[in-house]
């Protein structure tokens, strides 16, 4: 198996990421330019996933979105492994289908005191 560099990785994986993020949700302080249809939003603003615990139905999407006006990178990443957003960069989203019920913990890997909580029920 051959390892691609990690700029390489990290492009890739922003651009599957990437999702349209929603209009000038409240918690943004970057500006977004189109909606999360079907998807809740999660903003990442301030160092915090807000709102810090998400509660969805089965098969729901949850969106992150980058909202930071500060320039910082950060990652959603499941503390199990169940997810890597891979970097993302102000005004950048990255989606994820919850297609089973469970509780999962989450954190940025760039600021690993930033740390989330997703409950599908
Ligand atoms: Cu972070």
């Amino acid at each position: 198996m051959r390892l691609l560099p990690l700029s390489v990785v990290a492009a890739l994986g922003c651009f599957s990421g990437r999702e349209p993020a929603g209009p000038a949700d409240q918690r943004c302080g970057v500006p977004l330019t189109d909606d999360v249809p079907g998807s809740t939003l999660s903003a990442i603003v301030g160092f915090a996933f807000q709102p810090a615990e998400l509660r969805v139905p089965v098969g729901q999407r949850i969106t992150w979105v980058n909202c930071e006006d500060n320039g910082a990178p950060h990652t959603s990443t499941a503390d199990a492994g169940e997810w890597n957003s891979a970097l993302l960069q102000p005004g950048d989203g990255f989606t994820r289908n919850f297609p089973e019920p469970g509780t999962f913990t989450y954190f940025c890997e760039v600021h690993p005191f930033m740390t989330g909580r997703v409950v599908v029920e």
